[in-house]
C-alpha cells in the first residue's frame, strides 16, 4: 500500500526537518530497501522480533518501515524505559535485534539505500507488538497483524478526508499507537509530506502551521498550544484538521481553542489492542466531551457501563499471555476495553470513566499497581496506593500515598527506591498517611483518595 501511494506521490518531500528535505517519496522504496537489506544481512529471518528503543528519528521511521518489509514483527519501546524495564521487554519479546541503549546503535546500521523483494505476509501475520502494562502490574505485549493495521488506516483515511495537498505535522513519539501508526501510516498512505519534529514544542509547531495542514496530538498538546499567545486564527489559517485522542480532552481545552483559532479540534478515541475505535465525525457534529462514534466496520455495545468492540483493527491477543487473551474477551469476540462509556441513540459515544485502575499523564499510561508494588518493596513502607488526580498540564498527575514502618522514612527515599521505573511513571509527589482508607470488604478507597488530594496540583 505504501509503495503504491510513494509511487503516486513521486519526487513530493516525505520527511521534511526544519528546512531540510531529509527524504522525498521517491527516494522511499530504496531508502527502507537499505533497511530491510541490512537487518537481514544481520540475521533477522520472518517472524523475528526487533526491538527498537530509540530517539525519534527518520532513521527510526525507515527502520520500522524495513521491518515490515522484511517480515519481522516491530517491538518499539518508550525511550524513557530504565535499563531494568529494558531487561524485562527482552526476557519476554525474544527479540532477534535489539536497537537499545548498550544493544545495537541504529545510527551504525550499515543501511545504503538498496533494492530489496519485499517479503509476502498473510493478513493475519504479525506486524507489530505493542506493549501496554497491565492492572496486575506486568506489561503485556498486543499482537497486532497486517491486516489489523491496514484496515484501521484506510479507514482512517476515508473518515478524516486525507487529501491531496495535505501536510502533517508530526510531533508525537514513534514507540506507540497515535505517533507510529494513525500519524505516520495517514501521511504516507496519502503521499503526504511529514514536517518531522523530535518532540513536542509548542513555538516549532506554531512555526509550522503556515504549510502544514494537518496535525494530530495527546491532549497535553492542545493545552499547551492554547495557552500560547501564539495560536490566533491567523496562525491557523493554513490548517484543515487538528486531531487529538489518547487521554480525555477536557471541555474547556476545546472551547479555548475554538475560541483562540475557529477550530473545533476532532477527538477521537483508541487503544493499543485496537487502534482506532471511534471518532467524531469531520463533516457533521464534533462534541467536546464525547469520542464521536464506533468508526466503519467497528461494532461497539456497552455492557455493564463498560465499553466492548469487535473488528478488523482488533489484535490477535497477547504474546505468549493466552489466558489474559481469555480473561479480556468475551465468547462472541467482542473485546472488554474497560473504559466506562455511554452511548446516545444515534450511536454516539462518550467515555465517563475507567473500570481498569488506570493513570494517564501527558498520553502515557501508568498503571498504579506496577508502582504500588515497587514503593511496597523500598524498605521501611508499610503500604501505598497510587492515584492519579487533575493536574493542568499533563491531564492528570501521578500521587502516591504511601504508610510507613519507618517514621524517619522520607520522599527522597521513597523516589530512590523505585528508580528503576520511568521517570514518567514516578509519583510527582508522595504523601504519608497513618492509613489507607479502606471499605468493609479491606478494599482501599482510590475514589476518596482521589476526591481528598483532587486540588493538590491545582488544576
Ligand atoms: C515527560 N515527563 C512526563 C511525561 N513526559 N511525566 C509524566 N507524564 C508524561 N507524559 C517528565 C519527564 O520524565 C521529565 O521529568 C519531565 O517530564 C520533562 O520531560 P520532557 O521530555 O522534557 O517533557 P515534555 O517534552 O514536555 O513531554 C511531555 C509530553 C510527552 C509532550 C506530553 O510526554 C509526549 O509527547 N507525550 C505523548 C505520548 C503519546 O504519544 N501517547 C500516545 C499513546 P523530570 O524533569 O522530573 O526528570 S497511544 C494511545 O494512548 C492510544 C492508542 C491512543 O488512543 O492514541
Ligand atoms: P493505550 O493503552 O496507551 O492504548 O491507551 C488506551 C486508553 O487510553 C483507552 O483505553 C482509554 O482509557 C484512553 N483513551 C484514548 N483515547 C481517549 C479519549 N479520546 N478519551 C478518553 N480516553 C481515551
Amino acid at each position: 500500500m505504501f509503495e503504491r501511494a510513494a509511487s503516486l506521490a513521486g519526487g513530493a518531500p516525505l520527511f521534511v526537518e526544519g528546512d531540510n528535505v531529509r527524504l522525498t517519496y521517491a527516494e522511499l522504496d530504496r531508502a527502507v530497501g537499505g533497511y530491510a537489506a541490512a537487518l537481514v544481512r544481520l540475521g533477522a529471518e520472518p517472524g523475528d522480533r526487533i526491538l527498537v528503543q530509540a530517539e525519534k528519528s527518520v532513521e527510526g521511521a525507515l527502520l520500522y518501515l524495513a521491518s515490515l518489509r522484511a517480515g519481522l514483527i516491530y517491538v518499539p519501546l518508550n525511550t524513557a524505559y530504565t535499563a531494568a524495564e529494558l531487561a524485562y521487554f527482552i526476557g519476554d519479546a525474544e527479540p532477534k535485534l535489539v536497537f537499545a541503549p548498550g544493544h545495537l546503535d541504529l545510527a551504525e546500521l550499515d543501511a545504503r539505500p538498496a533494492d530489496f523483494e519485499t517479503v509476502a505476509r498473510g493478513p493475519d501475520d504479525l506486524a507489530a507488538i505493542l506493549y501496554t502494562s497491565g492492572t496486575t502490574g506486568r506489561s503485556r505485549g498486543a499482537m497486532l497483524s497486517h491486516d489489523n493495521l491496514a484496515s484501521n488506516a484506510l479507514v482512517l483515511r476515508d473518515y478524516w478526508r486525507w487529501q491531496a495537498g495535505d501536510v502533517l505535522i508530526h510531533t508525537l513519539p514513534i514507540y506507540h499507537v497515535h505517533g507510529l501508526f494513525v500519524a505516520l501510516h495517514g501521511a504516507l498512505l496519502n503521499g503526504s509530506t511529514m514536517l518531522w519534529h523530535k518532540g513536542f514544542d509548542a513555538d516549532a509547531v506554531l512555526a509550522d502551521m503556515a504549510r502544514a495542514t494537518v496535525m494530530m496530538g495527546v491532549p497535553t498538546y492542545y493545552v499547551r498550544l492554547a495557552a500560547h499567545p501564539g495560536l490566533t486564527r491567523d496562525a491557523v489559517s493554513n490548517m484543515r484538521l487538528f486531531v487529538s485522542g489518547s487521554a480525555p480532552l477536557l471541555e474547556a481545552t476545546f472551547a479555548d481553542f475554538e475560541a483562540k483559532t475557529g477550530h473545533r479540534i476532532l477527538e477521537r478515541y483508541g487503544m493499543t489492542e485496537a487502534g482506532m475505535i471511534c471518532s467524531n465525525p469531520y463533516e457533521g457534529e464534533r462534541i467536546p466531551g464525547t469520542v464521536g462514534f464506533p468508526l466503519p466496520g467497528v461494532e461497539a455495545r456497552i455492557r455493564e457501563e463498560v465499553l466492548e468492540i469487535r473488528g478488523p483493527n482488533l489484535f490477535k491477543g497477547y504474546w505468549r499471555n493466552p489466558e489474559k487473551t481469555a480473561e479480556d474477551m468475551r465468547p462472541d469476540g467482542f473485546f472488554v476495553t474497560g473504559d466506562m462509556a455511554t452511548m446516545a441513540a444515534d450511536g454516539r459515544v462518550a467515555i465517563v470513566g475507567r473500570a481498569k485502575d488506570l493513570i494517564i499523564a501527558g498520553g502515557l499510561n501508568i498503571y498504579p499497581k506496577e508502582i504500588e508494588l515497587a514503593i511496597d518493596a523500598v524498605p521501611g513502607v508499610g503500604e501505598s496506593a497510587v492515584i492519579g488526580v487533575p493536574h493542568p498540564d499533563l491531564g492528570e498527575g501521578v500521587v502516591a500515598v504511601v504508610t510507613r514502618t519507618d517514621p524517619a522514612l522520607d520522599e527522597a527515599a521513597v523516589l530512590a527506591g523505585i528508580a528503576d521505573l520511568a521517570r514518567f511513571k514516578q509519583p510527582r509527589r508522595i504523601l504519608f498517611a497513618e492509613a489507607l482508607p479502606r471499605n468493609a470488604m479491606g478494599k482501599v478507597q482510590k475514589a476518596a483518595l482521589r476526591a481528598a488530594h483532587k486540588n493538590l496540583f491545582g488544576a
